[in-house]
């Protein structure tokens, strides 16, 4: 089912990991992503962390068209909204309801993206119909003639909501521009994923769906990036949507509060070791794009901006009454 996928992914995998400028901007969005999860997680009992799933975001949530649509995971919403262009103070100002924030204080910018980014919330605390939502935007995109995709990410857990398969079929059977990602990273809260998806592979299912399915090493950004620039052209063609799996783990607990004691310190450990970010940095020193001093400064200047960005969310001001008024309804221009 996958063949023709697997024939485009090693000239994908050179292109990709020759394209200085996309190698920097998925570096440069993992490294922010890290220090978002610091200042995040530092005052947030609630916060959940992307740490050790970099790859998945940098791979998913760079190099898109304008008017693409994406459907994050709540585990990388904020991070999948900055990587589209949205402001990380008025993102940040959306984790604690401040009139700055992209909702004026409405709904948490962790689990609900700026949807004039294209980004697409959950809009409630239910996981799964985000799938539905990607495959609306891809109707709409397909209807329209207008080349754009969604992108779905999801979590293992999330895979096996039946709005999920719902959503994944419908885009199958009417071959819509979408391409949908598990961000299978081992665990849905305390359950692991052999329990939650079975003994088989998330990516097994495409061939339920008709479509190709491709289980790719989820903490190498650069293999990831070939198989969604693969995908992501299937869709752009006509030929409908694919079902990536990006397989990495949680290093991080559920949440902040979370102190994760079902699982082995070992496995932990083993995982830090294919630390995603320490990856595609040595592919990057490597091709001689990269060296220590110029990582220092990108490094420094990250600390910086998110530091900045955090201060400027925490002085920002509570809402009022007026935050309780409904919003405004946000209709993209059709072309
Ligand atoms: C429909 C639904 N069921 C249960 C929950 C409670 N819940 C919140 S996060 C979570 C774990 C989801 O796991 P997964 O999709 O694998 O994402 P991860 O947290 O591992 O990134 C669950 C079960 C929910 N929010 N919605």
């Amino acid at each position: 089912m996958s063949a023709a996928h697997d024939d485009a992914l090693e000239p994908a995998r050179a292109r990709v990991g020759a394209d200085a400028a996309l190698l920097h901007a998925m570096y440069e969005a993992m490294l922010r992503s890290r220090e978002i999860d610091r200042v995040a997680g530092g005052a947030d009992g609630h916060w959940h962390a992307a740490e050790g799933e970099e790859a998945v975001l940098a791979a998913c949530y760079c190099g898109l068209r304008d008017d693409d649509w994406v459907a994050p995971h709540y585990r990388g919403m904020l991070q999948a909204a900055r990587a589209r262009g949205a402001d990380l103070r008025r993102l940040l100002a959306g984790l604690t309801g401040k009139t700055t924030s992209y909702s004026r204080g409405h709904y948490r910018s962790d689990v609900c993206g700026p949807v004039e980014h294209r980004v697409i919330g959950l809009y409630s605390g239910a996981l799964g119909p985000t799938l539905e939502y990607a495959t609306g935007a891809a109707l709409t995109a397909h209807l329209d003639r207008s080349g754009a995709v969604a992108i779905a990410v999801f979590g293992d857990g999330t895979s096996s909501r039946g709005n999920a398969h719902e959503a994944i079929n419908l885009a199958a059977v009417l071959k819509l521009p979408a391409v949908f990602v598990c961000q299978n990273n081992g665990f849905a809260i305390s359950t692991p994923s052999a329990r939650g998806v079975g003994a088989r592979a998330v990516a097994d299912r495409g061939a339920a769906y008709g479509i190709p399915g491709v289980a790719v090493d989820g903490n190498d950004a650069i293999a990831l990036r070939a198989a969604l620039e693969v995908a992501i052209a299937r869709a752009r063609a006509g030929d409908g949507p694919t079902l990536v799996e990006a397989q990495t783990y949680r290093v991080a607990g559920h949440l902040v509060a979370d102190p994760a004691a079902y699982r082995s310190a070992d496995d932990v450990a083993a995982w830090r070791a294919r630390d995603p970010v320490a990856r595609l940095r040595a592919h990057l020193v490597e091709r001689g794009l990269l060296d220590d001093d110029a990582d220092a400064a990108l490094r420094a200047r990250l600390r910086d901006e998110v530091d900045a960005a955090m201060a400027q969310a925490a002085a920002d001001p509570e809402p009022g009454p007026e935050a309780l008024a409904p919003g405004e309804v946000f209709a993209p221009a059709r072309s």
